[in-house]
């Protein structure tokens, strides 16, 4: 039978107190995972840890910066001693900031490829030892629409997501051959806080023009749901998908594979 069981296993989700992260971390504890995670903030911890609770789920959860290589290695000492040694970790804290690129700063631009490019690095390699001495590992990084295409005023995050892709690759290439696979998800236009400003309604009331761009640029005719990624990272943690390695799994209602529609 295919084994998609995540029995025994420790997963680590990186911000996940909320978001794309919180429902992919709910869907790997459904599937059995001891499930960690971090989050900038005490308060978002607390609340994710009773929303986890509620579920069943049995969680751990740190305050930690994933741009701070200090504070990576001493929450992963932790979980190691804690808990145990990561067998699946997902890479999902991320932001993005909306800004020209002739207007945006420098320091505003290294912010977003830090926390979506070089966090990634830096806690993929914090755990990337572990998983050599248990012989096995599943690295799934939260990759992007922005991984494939641009669009304005979000070139720190197309730059960023588009070599989150890259490493993605690189990481299945150098770690392939001590059981560890490293794979991709590229989430389509999912609805959360992230996104909200571009689903706001205009002040009389009518759909944000955005709102309505995407619905027509989806197959799917919807935007998405965090629930929509709990399948997907679920493979990509199990068993199942142990000789798929190097992979971008878009889950996008089908964008990447649409001209989009005729104007009337
Ligand atoms: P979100 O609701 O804004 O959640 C982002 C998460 O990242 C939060 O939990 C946040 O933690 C965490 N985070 C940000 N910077 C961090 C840092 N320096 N250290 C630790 N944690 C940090 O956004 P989302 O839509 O769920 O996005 C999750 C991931 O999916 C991101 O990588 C995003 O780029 C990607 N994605 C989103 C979409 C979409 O349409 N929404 C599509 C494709 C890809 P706290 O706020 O708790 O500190
Ligand atoms: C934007 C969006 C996107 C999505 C997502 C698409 O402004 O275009 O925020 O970049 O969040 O990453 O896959």
């Amino acid at each position: 039978m295919v084994n998609f069981s995540l029995d025994g296993k420790v997963a680590l989700v990186t911000g996940a107190a909320h978001g794309i992260g919180f429902s992919m971390a709910e869907a790997l504890g459904e599937a059995g995972a001891k499930i960690v995670f971090n989050s900038r903030s005490q308060e978002h911890v607390d609340k994710a840890l009773a929303a986890f609770a509620e579920k069943g789920i049995e969680a751990r959860g740190f305050v930690c910066d994933v741009n701070d290589e200090v504070q990576v290695k001493d929450m992963v000492e932790k979980i190691e001693k804690e808990v145990g040694v990561v067998d699946i970790l997902v890479n999902n804290a991320g932001i993005i900031r909306r800004i020209p690129m002739h207007e945006m700063s420098l320091d505003e631009f290294r912010l977003v490829v830090d926390t979506d490019l070089t966090a990634p690095f830096i806690v993929s390699k914090a755990v990337i030892p572990g998983m050599i001495r248990k012989g096995h590992g599943k690295i799934i990084n939260i990759c992007s629409m922005m991984s494939e295409l641009g669009r304005e005023t979000v070139s720190a995050y197309a730059a960023a997501k588009g070599g989150l892709k890259m490493l993605t690759r690189n990481i299945a290439s150098e770690y392939g051959e001590y059981n560890i696979q490293c794979n991709g998800i590229g989430p389509g236009y999912i609805a959360t806080s992230q996104t909200a400003p571009l689903r706001e309604p205009q002040p009389d009331g009518s759909r944000h023009p955005f709102d309505a761009f995407i619905v027509s640029k989806t197959p799917a005719a919807r935007w998405g749901t965090p629930d929509d990624l709990k399948g997907p990272v679920v493979f990509l943690a199990s068993e199942a998908s142990d000789f798929v390695n190097g992979h971008i799994l878009y889950v996008d209602g089908g964008i990447l594979a649409y001209i989009g529609k005729q104007p009337k």
